[in-house]
């Protein structure tokens, strides 16, 4: 699977709340990704469809959304989310390769090494280019990773936009995020290093389903598409991106709902106080702190003035850090 290898990396299982079952679901040895040698891609869960196709005439990968309408052990109807379209699709394994047939026709897929599908092809909106201002009630020119209290194997910073782009109220497979986040592993920085936000770096995760299992999960890759372009000006970080970095990114644009999700984990803070800085760990008495715009669901940008959503301030979830506590978040699509 993609992204299990990448420095900035890493799975987590994803929880959202429980999309509607089709009263037979799909049998998991179905589930997962799976490719025809990187030229075309099929992403399978009991609730979606994601393909992805690569277009020798354009030189970019095309992808397709679909919602699953019903099901079999053995078969899938979905209905394709930019079209309206339904198909049907029967899948069978013949040892390790997954035989999908759709209107008589058969392709054969084996598990997939990767997902990168890189250059997407053009805007199914016409958005060339997006820019979003997260706004928090504070951040610090700098922060710690790595720290002695910290356990390996946690994720200390995240700051994400969860786009969901087959939209069905829910972030499942087949949708797509915008993250900052810094994981502990066992490698990459020493101990108790301060480093800025920006330098934490920003890219483009997917949700996909784990290999014949039934879960979801978020990942990214180390790779120079999937980087997104970090800025941080006072307490606002700033990302930007062009949406042919991801075929699926294609799928963005101002109706898309959206959740902003923030978090940091903290244990032990230390209690000297920084001078200049609003708020910081000597203020803190939780180890983990979040906020998540809205608190439920999402939001579509253009129902809101110049596309900004503002959040209360000192709303969080958990916790009480000001340098997670959402603001406002500003969207621009540029055609
Ligand atoms: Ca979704
Ligand atoms: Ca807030």
């Amino acid at each position: 699977m993609a992204g299990c290898g990448g420095s900035s990396g890493g799975d987590e299982p994803n929880s959202p709340s429980v999309p509607v079952t089709p009263n037979n679901p799909l049998d998991s040895q179905f589930y997962g990704v799976w490719e025809i040698d990187s030229l075309a891609y099929v992403a399978i869960s009991k609730d979606t469809i994601t393909t992805v196709a690569f277009d020798e005439e354009r030189g970019c990968y095309e992808s397709g959304l679909f919602i699953v309408n019903s099901s079999t052990e053995t078969s899938l109807t979905s209905t394709d989310i930019q079209t309206g379209e339904r198909t049907t699709s029967h899948f069978e394994m013949d040892g390790n390769v997954l035989i999908v047939e759709e209107d008589g026709l058969e392709l054969p897929f084996v598990k997939a090494q990767g997902f990168n599908p890189y250059p997407g092809c053009e805007s199914f909106y016409g958005v060339t280019n997006v820019e979003i201002d997260l706004e928090l009630s504070y951040l610090p020119p700098s922060v710690k990773i790595n720290r002695g209290a910290q356990d390996i194997g946690r994720v200390e910073y995240d700051y994400g936009i969860n786009f969901d782009i087959n939209r069905n109220s829910v972030i499942d497979a087949g949708d797509i995020a915008i993250r900052v986040r810094h994981f502990k592993g066992s490698r990459n920085y020493p101990s108790d290093h301060d480093i800025s936000i920006v330098e934490l770096g920003s890219n483009i995760w997917t949700y996909l389903p784990k290999h014949q299992s039934d879960s979801i999960i978020s990942t990214t890759i180390d790779e120079i598409n999937t980087a997104v372009q970090l800025t941080q000006t006072d307490n606002v970080l700033t990302f930007k991106f062009d949406i042919t970095q991801h075929a699926l990114l294609a799928h963005i644009n101002e109706d898309t709902p959206v959740q902003i999700v923030t978090g940091l984990s903290y244990p032990e803070p230390e209690v000297e106080i920084i001078d200049n800085w609003q708020d910081g760990p000597w203020n803190w008495s939780s180890a983990r702190h979040r906020d998540q715009l809205p608190e439920e669901g999402f939001f579509q940008p253009n129902f809101y003035p110049d596309m900004t959503i503002d959040d209360a301030t000192m709303d969080l979830l958990e916790g009480e850090s000001l340098w997670v506590d959402i603001k406002s978040a500003r969207f621009t699509f540029t055609k």
